[in-house]
């Protein structure tokens, strides 16, 4: 399934071409990205019998609910860029959330034109050691630095409204005509104009979903072990603190301060993790 408009949705087949398709019943559980098995009522129409099993959902969840952003992704990209105003702990979060998947993360920064990107490309340096490529690129002028990166892969692009994610997969697919938001800058925020996700297939094999904007990602439903284990730069000391449930606080022998002491472990990474438990904690508490 490649895009929903409402309570029908698109649907590639290899023989028919594109199907416009309703779920049976009541049950709209399906997401773009999704294999599905389908009958056809009519030329051009059908119906969504079954969903295959995923390999992968990438879910955003605030406050109020969970919503499905893409099912069997194979890696996620998260788009920032200087301006709007970006936040790093979204972007963390994003990574944190991909990384609980099991997914591979790359970020793109977008918008290398503007003079505020090279403090930005400073913020995200240490992303690379963590095994999370640093793409820079101007979406509105070239984009070849990225498309090694897509190639057969399943590619989620994540981010804030008005980091250029509809202008990136305007730029891949020329007639996509994605809605781009044009007048966010000069807000300094974002409006949400992809309000779907949708897919788009590359040529040269493997697609883009482009998503819409993200402005908060809560992680509450992780527990302090999943966090620890979704931090690459926390695992290669997870299980050394003298204190099996050490907080990295104030405790004696924490292996993950002296890591943050002696640069292994940036003291940002540090913070956002205690920021995290003490999110989980305030939820427990509830
Ligand atoms: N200066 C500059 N502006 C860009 C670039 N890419 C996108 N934009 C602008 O950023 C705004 C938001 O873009 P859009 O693609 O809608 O962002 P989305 O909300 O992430 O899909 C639009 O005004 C775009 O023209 C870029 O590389 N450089
Ligand atoms: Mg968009
Ligand atoms: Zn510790």
């Amino acid at each position: 399934m490649f895009a929903a408009h409402g309570r029908h949705f698109l649907v590639h087949t290899a023989t028919e071409g594109n199907l416009e398709c309703v779920t049976r019943g009541r049950k709209s559980d399906v997401v773009c990205g999704d294999v599905v098995a389908l009958t056809l009522t009519s030329p051009g129409q059908g119906v969504i019998d079954s969903i295959q099993t995923r390999t992968s959902l990438f879910k955003r969840v605030d406050m109020y609910r969970t919503k499905a952003i893409a099912a069997n992704v194979t890696q996620v990209a998260i788009v920032v860029a200087p301006r709007p105003s970006w936040s790093e702990e979204l972007l963390q979060r994003c990574l944190l959330a991909a990384e609980n998947q099991h997914l591979p993360a790359l970020i793109i920064a977008n918008k290398s034109d503007l003079q505020e990107h090279p403090r930005m490309l400073d913020e995200v340096a240490i992303y690379p050691a963590l095994g999370y490529p640093v793409i820079s690129l101007c979406a509105k002028e070239d984009i070849q630095s990225l498309l090694p990166h897509l190639k057969d892969e399943l590619t989620l692009l994540v981010g804030q409204s008005g980091m250029g994610k509809s202008t990136l997969i305007n730029s891949m697919f020329p007639n996509a005509n994605a809605s781009v938001n044009v007048i966010s800058e000069a807000l300094d925020s974002g409006r949400h104009t992809t309000t779907h996700s949708r897919l788009y297939p590359l040529e040269e094999g493997g697609a883009v979903i482009d998503s819409p904007g993200l402005q908060e990602f809560a992680l509450s439903h992780l527990t302090r072990d999943d966090i620890e284990s979704a931090m690459p730069d926390f695992r290669p000391y997870l299980g050394q603190c003298r204190f099996r449930d050490c907080r990295h606080q104030h405790e004696p022998d924490c292996a993950i301060r002296k890591a943050v002491d002696s640069g292994c472990i940036a003291s940002k990474r540090l913070g956002f993790f205690q920021r995290l438990l003490s999110e989980n904690a305030a939820r427990s508490a509830i």
